[in-house]
């Protein structure tokens, strides 16, 4: 294994703001707002500040879900929040979520003091409970899928965070650490095909909260979506998980989901916002682009 050797801890941390990895310029290592900037509001009662990673997809794909079932109080605005621009450390922003992180959901359907939700996973529950619909009730069935839910949450970070920053984003490579990452989002993917191998979806026989949250994260990633890492972590080995991810890929909420509040790719799969179901026909960037 090739060891760094010119770099010893100092005894106290300091920030290094000039340390080059791809996303130097947003990361502090202190809390709060750098600016005043208030949050739009659009007409629905859902109003949504995110970007389409797959941590926002995830809660765009459940309110077209929710449109898709009949829901019409799904209904929502989805606003553009360009994290590489700083755009989640404004003041509303940082109101909405202290986090400061994409997806944050206020919820104005009981009254002009928002419920704010933080964290993709209570939102995709927080949308089911209101809703009652895409998580089960039975309990066995309800504890599978929270299960899977949290799962998500907790094993995404070494995917993205791990995985995909010291393999595509980090300044150099580092082989300890592109080993320790390739090696547990590997166990995770053979989590997901031996779960898919003996059921249709995640929490069982129905498509619930638990495939939302995974799909666009682990099915991006067998479908070599993520990171330029798909031959590196062969992922074809994951069969399963691949019948399952094309499945939900067609679905036409999934589809729909998928374009809202996304900066990359073909012109005609970016709908920076969404005010109206309608927007996906007339919004799209080809057609902004056309009309300018
Ligand atoms: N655990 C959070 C993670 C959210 C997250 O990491 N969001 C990223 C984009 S995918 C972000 O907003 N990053 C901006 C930043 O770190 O400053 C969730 O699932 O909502």
């Amino acid at each position: 294994m090739s060891e760094p050797t010119d770099y010893v801890p100092p005894k106290i941390w300091t920030w290094n703001k000039a340390n080059g990895g791809r996303f130097a310029n947003i990361n502090r290592p202190v809390a709060g707002a750098t600016h005043e900037q208030a949050l739009p509001r659009g007409k629905h009662p859902l109003q949504l500040y995110s970007l389409g990673t797959p941590n926002g997809v995830k809660v765009t794909v459940m309110l077209e879900e929710l449109l898709a079932l009949g829901h019409s109080g799904a209904e929502y605005d989805a606003w553009l929040i360009r994290i590489n621009e700083g755009q989640q450390f404004g003041s509303g922003f940082v109101a909405a979520n202290p986090n400061s992180k994409i997806p944050a959901l206020l919820d104005y359907s009981q009254g002009e003091t928002p419920v704010r939700v933080f964290e993709s996973g209570a939102i995709l529950l927080y949308l089911a409970e209101k809703f009652g619909t895409l998580v089960p009730t039975e309990p066995a069935l309800r504890a599978e899928c929270m299960s899977w839910l949290f799962w998500q949450m907790g094993s995404a970070p070494y995917l993205g965070g791990g995985f995909g920053h010291f393999y595509a984003y980090a300044p150099f490579k580092i082989e300890y650490a592109i080993d320790r990452f390739a090696m547990e989002v590997k166990r995770e993917l053979d989590v997901l095909n031996r779960r898919l191998a003996e059921s249709r979806f995640i929490a069982g026989d129905d498509y619930t909260i638990a495939d939302i949250a995974i799909w666009p994260w682990y099915g991006g990633m067998v479908k070599g979506q993520m990171y330029e890492g798909g031959e590196f972590l062969q992922v074809q080995e994951y069969t399963h998980v691949i019948r399952w991810a094309d499945e939900i890929a067609k679905r036409p909420a999934v589809r729909r989901g998928r374009m809202v509040n996304r900066v990359m790719g073909p012109l005609e799969s970016q709908l920076h916002e969404r005010h109206d179901a309608s927007d996906f026909d007339t919004q799209t960037q080809d057609k902004l682009q056309a009309k300018a």
